[in-house]
């Protein structure tokens, strides 16, 4: 391999990053996705690897993913370029042996730094690394406008954003069983949003930020997207529904349980207690 943008998972990511852009959910420089990199795939990137900045400090200790690599998107970078100038918007970054520091090996060759939202997305990769035994590797923020939306419009609990979206499709139970958490409005890329979704992470693959976005989690790029997809897609039929004037029936609690058996997952039926 000559150039980094030859390794298939990098591929993948500049997809992804495109894809969400062309649904709309990353205007101007919303949005941040960051990918765990296999150890093979961190072998076959090293010898195109070198230091491009000092080591700097993450604000946070998480010695369980120290020395791993990440690919990150840029922050004040548009998504809307990333497929045309992946090497401009993108970098690689690289954790010190503590977990602590993180240094550039690649990309943003135009100068810049790794997303605001980094302390948040390695905080957040090392807890779903530690909950699933190492398989989650992708972080993806956005911002998609019907899921934004319901924030003004919903009470901001679990529960609340959870039934209100998993009544909306079928699917939605299935896709995510656990639910959904939501944060209050909190300052953006800041060290307390970072923890309060790394709470909700625990429990949960997907997080609502208040007036803001979503932040979710998962195996790799397609599950991770396909989950943010769906999400939005609930929220829109959702906000259909309540312009309409409100659904006059629904999926009931009991039909979301009987899902359960046939397609082999569990579903937290406490998200549908009042
Ligand atoms: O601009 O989305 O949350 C990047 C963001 C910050
Ligand atoms: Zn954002």
């Amino acid at each position: 391999m000559e150039n980094v943008l030859e390794l298939k998972v990098v591929k993948e990511f500049i997809d992804a990053c495109h894809q969400s852009w062309l649904k709309g959910w990353n205007e101007r420089n919303g949005g941040n996705m960051s990918y765990r990199l296999k150890p093979e795939e961190a072998a076959a990137l090293l010898p195109l690897l070198q230091p491009k900045s000092e080591w700097k400090s993450i604000g946070l200790s998480l010695p369980n993913i120290a020395g791993e690599y990440f690919i990150v998107t840029g922050s004040g970078k548009y998504y809307k370029n990333i497929l045309r100038e992946p090497e401009n918007n993108l970098c690689i970054v690289k954790l010190d042996d503590k977990g602590e520091n993180y240094q550039i090996l690649w990309g943003l060759d135009n100068g810049g730094v790794p997303t605001s939202e980094l302390p948040t997305h390695l905080l957040n990769h090392s807890i779903k690394k530690e909950k699933t035994n190492g398989r989650y590797r992708v972080i993806m923020h956005a911002h998609p406008a019907n899921t934004v939306a319901l924030t003004f419009l919903l009470p901001l609990e679990d529960k609340a954003f959870t039934h209100a979206i998993w009544e909306m499709i079928t699917e939605c139970p299935i896709v995510f069983p656990a639910g959904i958490g939501v944060v209050p409005w909190m300052v953006c890329g800041s060290t307390d949003i970072a923890l309060a979704t790394g709470e909700k992470i625990r429990q949960f693959d997907a997080v609502i930020w208040a007036h803001h976005g979503i932040f979710c989690c998962g195996e790799d790029l397609d599950s991770t997207f396909g989950l943010m997809d769906t999400i939005e897609k609930a929220a829109e039929i959702r906000i259909k529904v309540m312009s309409c004037g409100g659904a006059i029936h629904a999926i009931t609690k009991e039909q979301i349980m009987a899902l359960c058996g046939p397609f082999k997952v569990d579903i937290d039926g406490t998200m549908l207690d009042d």
